[in-house]
């Protein structure tokens, strides 16, 4: 049975492989972090093996009434004065990175909204805002300041290779500056028990280099290029898709799920859980509760063949 415990200790630390791996920082935040987790580790497990042995020492000396005033010099200092002083540190240099973490300035200014299970996210621009869903790209070395909020239940916003956790509150902001150092895909999920499809909000975060990033945002902030009277387009109007997903530039503007305009340009499909593939696709649209359940999507099972095929390359299209 105890020997069991111990089994557990493995699939725990498989937690901590790959791109979720927060102890392979890549950003500056995450870094200080980890600095912070492992001073505190380390002098933990000294503190205790002092701890310890004072208490093995105690217990096999004889007691000895002469050694009184230094007993109660070694209590004070060691049991008063240096705690107080540990701990007194600990919170300040907590504190500090605290407020460097959600200071409110940065390079550039990223809203993500928590939505039930996705996620908005909206770059602010001179130009005006930009808006895309469940990926965020970032430009390498820059500062971004997070403003942080949600729609109707409390979701938290971790890319835990940049940074820490922050909590999303519908009707509050907070924010949360992360400063990447590395480029890479880096996986960022909802670290609050948000409701049924908790396990499968996630989302892409992606380092570039500040050139590539620049592109990027201004082929974001593009409508979608839509052939006049492509039949997918039509399909997703018929079908009323229009009514909950906006395609900047075409008369689909409904504000419900996410925004559609460059969803192939996107890696992932359905919040960060599937490759951005046709079949796929065709199966978010007809299978819908099966690839992600209890979702606010219907799903539409009787659209098969041609009809699906066309709605498919339309939406695959949209790059
Ligand atoms: C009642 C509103 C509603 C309707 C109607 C609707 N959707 Fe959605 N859709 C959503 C929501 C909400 C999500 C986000 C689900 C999630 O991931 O939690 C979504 C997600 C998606 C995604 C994934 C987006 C991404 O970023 O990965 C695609 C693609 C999509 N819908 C296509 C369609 C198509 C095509 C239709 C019409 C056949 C349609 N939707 C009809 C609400 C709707
Ligand atoms: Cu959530």
């Amino acid at each position: 049975m105890r020997r069991s415990i111990f089994l557990i200790i493995p699939a725990l630390l498989a937690g901590c492989e790959g791109r979720h791996n927060w102890l392979a920082s890549a950003g500056a935040e995450a870094q200080r972090v980890e600095d912070l987790f492992w001073v505190l580790l380390v002098g933990a497990a000294v503190i205790w093996g002092i701890v310890i042995g004072a208490a093995v020492y105690a217990h096999r000396r004889q007691v000895d009434p002469s050694l009184e005033t230094q007993a109660r010099r070694f209590i004070l200092w060691g049991g008063a004065v240096f705690p107080t002083v540990v701990v007194g540190a600990l919170l300040v240099w907590g504190l500090v990175i605290l407020r460097d973490i959600t200071s409110d300035e940065g390079d550039l200014t990223v809203r993500v909204d928590g939505e039930r299970w996705w996620w908005r996210v909206i770059y602010e621009t001179p130009e005006g805002d930009v808006v895309t869903a469940n990926e965020i790209r970032l430009p390498v070395d820059r500062t971004a300041l997070f403003r942080l909020t949600a729609d109707d239940v409390i979701h938290s916003f971790w890319v835990p290779a940049l940074g820490g956790k922050m909590d999303m509150i519908p009707g509050r902001e907070t924010t949360l500056a992360l400063t990447p150092i590395e480029t890479g895909n880096w996986g960022g999920l909802c670290a609050e028990y948000c409701g049924g499809a908790h396990a499968l909000m996630r989302f892409d975060a992606i380092v570039m280099e500040q050139s590539a990033f620049d592109s990027w945002l201004e082929a974001e902030a593009q409508p979608a290029e839509i052939a006049a009277g492509d039949p997918g387009f039509e399909i997703f109007q018929e079908e009323g898709c229009g009514a909950c997903h906006t395609i900047r530039g075409t008369e689909a503007q409904g504000p419900v799920g996410p925004d559609l305009t460059h969803l192939a340009s996107r890696d992932k499909l359905g919040a960060g859980i599937y490759d951005m593939t046709p079949e796929n696709m065709a199966r978010w649209i007809t299978d819908t509760h099966a690839m992600k359940p209890d979702i606010d999507m219907p799903p539409y099972p009787d659209l098969q063949g041609e009809r699906l095929d066309r709605l498919v390359a339309f939406l695959m299209s949209l790059d």
